[in-house]
């Protein structure tokens, strides 16, 4: 029996923390093959995951920043990736474990396995779909409580069902579990989403919060994303962010970086461009300017962002 740790990419958003909590609990429930699981998440909790878990009782995944390498004659870790699947998006020392399974919504970017692995994989709206799925497929029904903590991870990453990466099942599967704890679950979303301390983010934070590291062409490009119900604020702050990219991008040592303030009310992303910006601007089909560019329908950094940017480069 082993103790296999759970966890989500590095700048946890809030599907990456609930696929891993709950997915963890129900491995325990199960008593999947004989091991223990236990949540685990690579940064700080995103508000929205910090108060659904404290109002829930549940205590909050183990922070951890590294895999080390097994002691001598020891078996090496073994770890479940959810809501991610790229060695850049993970834990320092990834390879010191063994993955043992993979739950995720997202491309698949670079990793290789010694031995056979579970591996779930749908291009549904979020992780925490797939996982709600893996209730049925094991037998379970998920207590109120986890179909809280699941559909809130549905509504976020999905910006409420209205961005291009939700799917009919998404929908079916937040109307089953909204139903099962009596609520709607774009207005439980949408208070989901109001938990967010929106209106004090720095510009640090609107680049940080929710980043992640893509190779393209060779080169390192960051792409972000903050999500607001009101731009307006972001929009009055463009040169502080602009300096906060820069100096993410080269802490980070980056090539270039992306930033997407996305407004969910009003549908769209103002795109900011720094660095080197060329695979991004090719991909989007737009020109580095000084306020950003207004896309309309632009809420998906994975599907409307991320992937012209590398089909085209
Ligand atoms: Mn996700």
């Amino acid at each position: 029996m082993s103790n296999v740790l759970v966890f989500g990419h590095q700048n946890p958003d809030n599907d990456a923390i609930m696929s891993a909590v709950v997915l963890s609990q129900l491995l325990n429930q199960v008593e999947y093959q004989g091991n223990t699981y236990t949540a685990c998440c690579l940064g700080p909790l995103p508000a929205e995951s910090a108060k659904l878990l404290e109002d829930a009782g549940v205590p909050a995944p183990t922070l951890i920043d590294a895999i080390e390498p097994a002691a001598e004659g020891a078996e090496p870790r073994q770890v479940v990736l959810t809501d991610h699947n790229e060695p850049g998006q993970s834990v320092a020392g990834l390879e010191n474990a063994v993955i043992a399974g993979v739950v995720d919504h997202h491309r698949f970017g670079g990793f290789t396995t010694a031995a056979p692995l579970h591996i779930v994989a749908l291009p549904w709206g979020s992780s925490c779909s797939i996982v709600a799925k893996l209730f049925e497929v094991l037998g379970v029904e998920p207590t109120g409580t986890q179909a809280k903590l699941l559909l809130s991870a549905m509504m976020t990453d999905t910006l409420m069902l209205k961005s291009p990466t939700a799917t009919a099942v998404d929908a079916a599967i937040a109307a089953k579990l909204g139903e099962q704890f009596g609520v709607d679950p774009v207005k439980f979303g949408m208070e989901v989403f109001l938990t967010r301390p929106s209106g004090s983010f720095t510009a640090a934070e609107m680049v940080g919060n929710d980043i992640k590291m893509f190779e393209v062409a060779g080169k390192k490009l960051l792409i972000g994303q903050y999500e607001t119900v009101d731009k307006s604020r972001a929009l009055g702050m463009i040169p502080e962010i602009r300096e906060a990219m820069r100096a993410y991008q080269a802490e980070k040592g980056a090539d270039g970086i992306v930033l997407c303030l996305t407004d969910i009310m009003e549908e769209g992303s103002q795109v900011l461009l720094e660095g080197d910006a060329e695979a991004a601007q090719k991909g989007l089909g737009i020109e580095d300017v000084a306020e950003g560019v207004w896309m309309p329908g632009v809420l998906s950094r994975k599907k409307q962002v991320a992937a012209p940017i590398l089909a085209a480069n």
